[in-house]
């Protein structure tokens, strides 16, 4: 028997998928639901989103003001840190910094604490939410964004863990200070890189 055929029909490990940050897996077709609060029911009609604190015009959009805006797209991947990720998904919404045009961030605004109607809460630096990395998004590959996933609409800040891309958001507050959120206060990291598996305080 030639030696060289050995090895030929064993298994090979398969080849990690370059988008997988470092200690995550590929969910496929599922997609985990995870809330801390209770599920809300929120009509369009009482949805809004305030940008507000430091910014020169606060600013609030309905509903249907919000998407007469400029719309934006997100294709990509995300990452929740319970360590599932789901690759090459699509969102669709309006940019942030389309949002933060309107309101005008003052020089002293270097992070924002987003808020959901439910009373949830995420911080993140400014510098993460703008430059077309951060939308309010109220469309999944190409339908409503499921009430379970935010909707109406939810933050998607897709380069950091999915905790920061609050569901039901109702606005930002634009700040001069870092100020935890939900779970920052409960010992998750205050940016959470997934590359950098910034997942807990002092990671
Ligand atoms: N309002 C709200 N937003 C939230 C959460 C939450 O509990 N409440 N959980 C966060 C966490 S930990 C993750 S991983 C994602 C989960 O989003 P999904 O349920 O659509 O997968 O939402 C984030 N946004
Ligand atoms: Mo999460």
């Amino acid at each position: 028997m030639a030696k060289a055929t050995r090895g030929f029909f064993g298994r090979r490990p398969a080849a990690r998928d370059g988008r997988l940050p470092p200690g995550q897996y590929d969910v496929g077709d599922d997609w985990p639901v995870l809330t801390a609060e209770v599920t809300p029911k929120l009509a369009t009609a009482e949805w809004s989103f305030a940008v507000e604190g430091l910014v020169e015009h606060p600013s609030t959009w309905t509903w249907d003001e919000i998407r007469a805006l400029a719309p934006s797209t997100y294709a990509g991947d995300i990452h929740c840190v319970t360590t599932w990720s789901k690759l090459g998904v699509t969102f669709g919404g309006v940019s942030v910094d389309t949002l933060l045009e309107a309101a005008g961030p003052l020089p002293a605004a270097t992070h924002v604490l987003a808020s959901s109607h439910t009373g949830y809460t995420t911080n993140l630096p400014l510098a993460d939410v703008t430059g077309g990395r951060a939308w309010v998004a109220w469309e999944f590959d190409g339908g409503p964004l499921p009430v379970e996933h935010g909707g109406p609409a939810r933050l998607l800040v897709p380069h950091l863990y999915f905790w920061k891309s609050a569901k039901w958001v109702a606005g930002l507050r634009l700040l001069d200070h870092d100020e935890a959120g939900f779970w920052e206060r409960n010992g998750y990291h205050d940016r959470g890189d997934p590359w950098l598996e910034q997942r807990y305080q002092g990671d």
